[in-house]
């Protein structure tokens, strides 16, 4: 395939972002290469097509809500819970001021750039990251932990005090995820026999993150993701997707597509609650899928623990006859996990063994050690 090295106007005209001037670009595709995945991670349009159906857990229902997260949780991890008490109004708000953040010009986004190692701020493909596998899309991150002001601090000291009422209103919608994620905390810690509150006294201090993906329409979205195959490094992630399918799960060797529901969202485990049950529960590798008709934004609300708490399951998940004395995973903490994901490896469906193995290997790394 000829190569040329060209401004990249055909992108910009369509997606109206800015993209570095000199993208090597694919003249046949129309997007730069270095937004172009290897074949065996392209979206084929079977997989785009197939379903998922998750389970939709009534959270009105405790009984049958405990039996279906404890089913789904073992198998993939993945489901989505109604009745679960966040108004339509601020989903709405959450949403609209989300597209007000991504339609802002490029140089006010940047105000909130991401910096380099670091897990929060503003980062887009679109502008001078020269990598391969871009992911297509713009996200914004930032931290929440209940009862401070870390989100509207964050809104008014990067971006100025004219954002105070995005601010204010992340600040809500962060509340109420961090009230659902105990109910959902409550009903993992029945589903596995150690009691209501033992997740809940747990993630009572948390130190959570939330995050805002944009992915802009794609004339040729079967070359690239808007999301490369991951699973989440975090312990609880709660999910609210617009009107546009794009969330796909790995589960029995396919891509399935799981649908918007306005109503509903979606929840799945994260690789830090996967150690906490000692591995009775999945953390399932997913991606995001982009296409050419129309924008998609997702806002997802990861539950994570406090940054020096050391995860360890609860004795009732061990089984100390077994190898390692029981444990699939060592003790590690929330600090330790987020540095390895940041500084040393890319999220993907292993990180949690690599990690393992590394936090192990590097003796001063351990909790406790100097
Ligand atoms: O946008 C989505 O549906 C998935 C997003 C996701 O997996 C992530 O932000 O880690």
């Amino acid at each position: 395939m000829a190569m040329v090295s060209r401004e990249t106007p055909i992108v910009r005209n369509v997606h109206n972002h800015h993209l570095p001037l000199t993208f090597h670009q694919d003249a046949s595709t129309a997007i730069p290469t270095q937004f172009i995945w290897p074949d065996e991670e392209k979206p084929t349009q079977d997989s785009t097509r197939a379903l998922l159906c998750i389970p939709t857990v009534d959270l009105a229902d405790t009984e049958s809500a405990v039996r279906m997260v404890k089913e789904a949780c073992a198998e993939h991890g993945f489901f989505q819970v109604v009745n679960h008490g966040i108004s339509e109004e601020l989903l709405d708000d959450a949403h609209r001021y989300t597209d007000a953040f991504f339609s802002l010009p490029s140089s006010e986004k940047q105000k909130s750039k991401r910096v380099a190692g670091e897990s929060c701020g503003y980062s887009s493909s679109f502008t001078g990251r020269f990598s391969s596998k871009l992911p297509w899309k713009e996200t914004l991150s930032f931290h929440h932990r209940s009862g401070s002001n870390d989100v509207s601090r964050y809104f008014a000291t990067t971006m100025g005090l004219h954002f105070n009422r995005h601010g204010e209103m992340y600040e809500k919608y962060c509340e109420a995820m961090s009230r659902l994620s105990m109910t959902v905390m409550e009903l993992l810690g029945m589903s596995l026999e150690v009691g209501r509150r033992r997740f809940v006294d747990f993630f009572q201090d948390h130190d959570s993150i939330m995050r805002l993906n944009h992915y802009p329409r794609c004339q040729t979205p079967n070359l690239t993701l808007g999301t490369g195959p991951h699973c989440d490094p975090t312990s609880l992630t709660i999910l609210h997707q617009d009107d546009v399918c794009g969330l796909q799960v790995f589960h029995n060797k396919r891509w399935l597509s799981i649908p918007p529901r306005k109503d509903a969202l979606v929840v799945n485990i994260g690789d830090t609650f996967m150690a906490l049950s000692n591995g009775r529960y999945k953390s399932c590798l997913h991606r995001a899928v982009v296409n050419s008709e129309k924008s998609r934004k997702s806002l997802a609300f990861f539950l994570c623990p406090s940054m020096t708490k050391i995860v360890r399951p609860p004795e009732e998940l061990i089984d100390e006859k077994s190898p390692n004395g029981g444990r699939k995973y060592p003790d590690f903490t929330w600090t330790q996990f987020l540095e390895f994901t940041q500084k040393h490896y890319r999220a993907d469906n292993n990180t949690l063994s690599a990690f393992a193995k590394w936090v192990t290997s590097v003796p001063h790394f351990l909790p406790g050690g100097d």
